[in-house]
Order: structure tokens, then sequence, then C-alpha cells
């Protein structure tokens, strides 16, 4: 089946973001006088849970059971959120957190190769844009046919909403697409669509279960090798 699609996860995927996002709920803790603190082998565990807020909210159920939760508790954690994304898109529009090797090769050889490209990510919308103007500046919106992010859905991955409203939004089968992914959760949600999904691993993702990917690469280093393992008419 011809590929006309690729479809991009964000965090991990397009750049290894997840310590930028740490070190930001980590001072959005600290500047609500909260004594939180998320060090890598928490994160590791609490990365399971995808959305940021969700997260935080699975961080309290889980492991503060004698805090007493503030009244309009959902104002809260959003209020917290919000102040974590203004930090972490801060880190990103310094120009701290570079693409991961080729994603940026990639995307432009597949536009030229007439290939559509979207987004299917977990993060915030704030997020996405932040980080993709870095490369792509303030029209990279006409490079993608669509943007899934955030609370577009409500269940987030490893669902596979996220990428069945990609795949409405461009009225494509799951056979003509692939999905770029970092995780296990990325990976089920692009399975569960019915859309063959590559991996490439990260620091926090390399010892995850990738069992169903297309390919695990440590990243895309070897584009040659990926478009041909993917199928993908891209002139190298
Ligand atoms: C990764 C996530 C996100 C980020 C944090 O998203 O699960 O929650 O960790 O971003 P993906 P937010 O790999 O799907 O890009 O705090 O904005 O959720
Ligand atoms: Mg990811």
């Amino acid at each position: 089946m011809k590929i006309q699609a690729i479809i991009f996860d964000v965090d991990g995927t397009i750049a290894d973001t997840e310590e930028a996002h740490r070190v930001s709920f980590n001072r959005a803790f600290s500047e609500n006088n909260l004594n939180w603190n998320w060090d890598v082998p928490l994160y590791d565990k609490l990365l399971k849970i995808t959305g940021g807020k969700e997260r935080i909210k699975h961080f309290v159920e889980t492991y503060l059971l004698d805090y007493k939760k503030p009244d309009e508790y959902e104002n809260f954690v959003k209020n917290l959120h919000m102040i974590k994304t203004t930090h972490y898109t801060t880190m990103l529009k310094k120009g701290l957190i570079p693409f991961r090797p080729n994603i940026k090769k990639l995307i432009v050889d597949a536009k030229k190769a007439n290939i559509r490209l979207a987004i299917a990510t977990t993060t915030s919308p704030e997020n996405v844009t932040a980080l993709m103007e870095q490369e792509f500046g303030k029209d990279y919106e006409t490079m993608f046919d669509a943007i899934g992010c955030g609370d577009i859905v409500s269940k987030k991955k490893p669902a596979p909403d996220i990428y069945e409203w990609v795949l409405n939004k461009m009225k494509l089968k799951p056979d003509n697409c692939i999905a770029l992914e970092d995780s296990e959760n990325g990976l089920k949600s692009g399975l569960a669509a019915g859309i063959k999904t590559f991996i490439t691993t990260n620091l926090y993702t390399q010892q995850q279960d990738f069992t169903g990917a297309a390919a695990v690469y440590k990243d895309l280093s070897n584009l040659e090798e990926f478009y041909r393992v993917a199928g993908l008419n891209i002139r190298h």
C-alpha cells in the first residue's frame, strides 16, 4: 500500500524534550511552594501517564496519600500545569531543545516528495508551536495537514483517539500512513488506530516494550534504511 502520510509524535520523537518537561514541572512546583520534586527515576515512572495535567493528578493520587487536595482541585492542577507550560515554552524559545537527528530533513524531504505530514501528540498545543517554530518559523503549520495535540481528544495515548482524530482530519485510511513514535504508550496508540508504527528510542523509553513496532531504531541517523524499511519513495 502506497504511503501517503507520515504522522509524527512530538515528545521524545521530534525532539528529546522530556528532561525539559521534567525541569519545568519542578520549577512550577517550587514556584507554588510545593515541596514536590520529580527526579529522573520518579519521572520515568510518571511518564507512563500521558498528559501533564493527568500526570500531576496521578502523582498526587499515587504518591501523596496524606496530601489534602486544595478546594477547586481541577483549577489548581490546571493552573500549575499552565505555569509549567510557560517555563517549558520559554526553554524551547531559547532554542535549548534541538530536533533529533534527521527529523528536519525527513520532514522537508517528505514534503518535497508530496507525502502528507501530520502531528499526533499528547503534549499541549503551546508546546508544539514553540518547538516547531524554532525550526520552521511562524508558518510551520502550513507543512502539516493535521495537528492533533493536547486536550483535543479526552482519551490520551495509549488510547488510539489522537491518531484516529488525525486520520479523520486527513481523510486517510490507516494503511496509507505510518507513524513515528518513541514510547510504548505511543506505539500502543498508533497500533490501536491500525497504523504501522516505527520507534526511535531515547533514554526514558529504551527499556520499554515495543512489541508490534514495524522497526525500532536508536534514532534516524540512517535515513536511507528508514525509507527502505518504511517503503517511502523519498529521494535521499
Ligand atoms: C508526551 C507526553 C506529554 C509531555 C508533557 O507527549 O505525554 O504529556 O510529557 O507535555 P507525546 P504536557 O510523546 O505524545 O508527544 O505537559 O503538555 O502534557
Ligand atoms: Mg512521545
